[in-house]
């Protein structure tokens, strides 16, 4: 038999805010095929915006289950046009947008056991939804459930040292406690409450899949280094839900095969091997090879997000998140999410650069390092670092005057240095010193973008072939867990990259633009101060 007939394939899936991606590689980490489902355009009599529903009080942020169910036949269809051979797929692993519930009425077992090809998915599960909107990581509304959760566990500190966060409004837990006090029926009725990350896999093995201890740590309820379900923290939010949630497993593991539904709808071997999926933020990590401390990603997605490989936990009640590592069960990642990422820069470009990310990278080629003084903090969304949920633009000129508006360079500028600024100090402060950056996520196609950063952090900043490295990580989670399976043994995830393809150097810094930001995050941070203390 030649080589090509015996290739076999490794699909990563990653249901992120905005789309559901596949990246196919081949055993020796090749990208095969990149394919990928829009929410809002593929499918837009969901009526999203961003992939989302946003509520009228400016908090709540939803997004309808049965999309996602609708955009897995949808990709998988897409996949078979392009003629790619789902048969050689041997293993499935995939990475959800974190923190977002899906919440699968009593009965739905029965259902997804008897997934018939004769139905499309989304037929067969029209009624299998005891909650049909998905609270997800944007949904800002349940500082009360916080507040509740930090006063039963005994304080942030208390919170934080077990389950590796404060409480935070978009975390698992507080959006279960919200939904068990506002719609009791809802939670009575429901039989499991999945992350976005284990409901994929729940419909490709047709069975609940557990959800993983590196996507778990996003939820208030797991004891991060008992990688379990922590008593206390479950005891303080509804009752009965360890048994709504099922049991959380690592990452490597393997949840099931492929149930027939694809294996006849699509092709699939019956063989394939469907692998715990995972956050996108710890599939990330897994596709961005951070292996050693001060390896540092910055993510420009939907979010943004700065995350780092840590070997010993050091939770903290201020600000930052530690996750179990996806793979290195042993280990820990830190990481720093703000909401106001993609979405913000979109809306600074159409209001100063006509819409176009030429303008906006012209406009940033125009000015230099510092903007002259001026800061700008850019809170579209209720934002989670630093934690101010009013909304809002705040300028303010070289001597700390408010302004209403800046010029267009200024404020484009202001946008970019004030993000970057920001990360430099919050992920600083939990940790996250860099010796190297590697960008991703949509916004790291953009050189101008890239350039500043490296002059922030004062390091040279990489990327990778792909900017989605939350689905390229899935796709080598694929072919880790399958190799751990076969083995019968955990085996090191640094084993299966050694051929992976080398980064990019895409930007250095400049040493005297970065003393510029160096003197200029005292003063960001006395602002960023006096935000906070306004909008408290
Ligand atoms: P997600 O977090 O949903 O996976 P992506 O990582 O795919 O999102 O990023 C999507 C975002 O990338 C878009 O919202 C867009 O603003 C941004 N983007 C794409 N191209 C550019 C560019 N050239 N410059 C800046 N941002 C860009
Ligand atoms: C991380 C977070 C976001 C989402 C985006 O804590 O809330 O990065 O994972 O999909």
């Amino acid at each position: 038999m030649s080589n090509k007939k015996r290739a076999k394939y490794f699909l990563g899936l990653d249901s992120s805010t905005q789309s559901l991606k596949a990246t196919i590689i081949d055993s020796h980490l090749k990208v095969v095929n990149e394919c990928s489902v829009n929410f809002d355009s593929d499918l837009p009599k969901y009526k999203t915006t961003g992939g989302v529903h946003r509520g009228k009080d400016g908090l709540t942020v939803t997004a309808p289950a049965i999309m996602w169910v609708e955009a897995l036949d949808l990709l998988f269809q897409k996949l078979r046009k392009q003629k790619v051979p789902l048969g050689k797929v041997a293993a499935i692993a995939g990475s959800g947008q974190q923190h977002g519930s899906v919440w699968l009425k009593k009965g739905t077992l029965k259902i997804l056991k008897s997934l018939t090809p004769s139905r499309t998915l989304k037929e067969q599960l029209k009624n299998g939804f005891s909650v049909e909107d998905s609270p997800i990581w944007m949904d800002s509304s349940t500082t009360k459930q916080c507040a509740q959760r930090e006063k039963a566990m005994g304080g942030p500190q208390a919170v934080a040292d077990i389950t590796g966060s404060r409480a935070y409004e978009r975390f698992t837990g507080n959006q279960i406690a919200k939904i068990y006090q506002k719609n009791r029926i809802g939670y009575n009725l429901t039989e499991r409450i999945a992350l976005v990350s284990s409901f994929i896999p729940t419909l490709l093995i047709g069975d609940y899949a557990p959800i993983d201890v590196s996507d778990g740590s996003g939820m208030n309820l797991m004891d991060i280094r008992s990688r379990k379900w922590s008593k206390k923290a479950l005891d303080c939010t509804a009752p009965g839900l360890s048994t709504k949630l099922g049991k959380p497993e690592l990452s490597h593991k393997v949840a099931g095969k492929i149930h027939l539904y694809f294996v006849e709808k699509y092709g699939f071997n019956t063989d394939c091997l469907i692998i715990v999926f995972s956050g996108d933020n710890p599939n990330s990590l897994a596709g961005l090879h951070l292996q050693r401390p001060g390896d540092i990603a910055v993510s420009l997605g939907t979010s943004d997000t700065v995350f780092g490989f840590l070997s010993k936990p050091v939770p903290s009640a201020s600000e930052g998140h530690i996750f179990v590592n996806p793979v290195d069960p042993k280990a820990y990642m830190a990481l720093v999410c703000y909401k106001n990422g993609s979405l913000t820069r979109e809306y600074v470009r159409n209001g100063s650069a006509s819409g176009s990310w030429e303008k906006f990278n012209s406009y940033l080629r125009q000015g230099k390092a510092g903007n002259d003084g001026n800061i700008g903090f850019y809170v579209k969304e209720p934002e989670i670092t630093p934690p101010i949920l009013t909304t809002g633009i705040s300028r303010y000129d070289s001597i700390g005057r408010r302004v209403k508006s800046f010029p267009p360079a200024t404020e484009v500028r202001a946008v970019i240095e004030g993000q970057f600024l920001s990360m430099r100090l919050h992920g600083e402060n939990i940790g996250l010193k860099a010796r190297n950056i590697l960008a991703t996520g949509g916004a790291s196609a953009n050189k101008e973008i890239l350039k500043i950063m490296a002059n922030v952090f004062g390091v040279p900043v990489y990327i990778a072939k792909q900017t989605s490295s939350a689905s390229l990580g899935a796709a080598y989670r694929a072919l880790h867990g399958w190799i751990c399976s076969r083995s019968g043994k955990f085996v090191p995830y640094a084993r299966i990259l050694s051929s992976a393809p080398p980064f990019k150097k895409a930007a250095v810094p400049d040493k005297k633009a970065f003393a510029v930001y160096t003197s200029m995050l005292k003063k960001y941070a006395v602002l960023e101060n006096k935000m906070m203390v306004q909008s408290a």
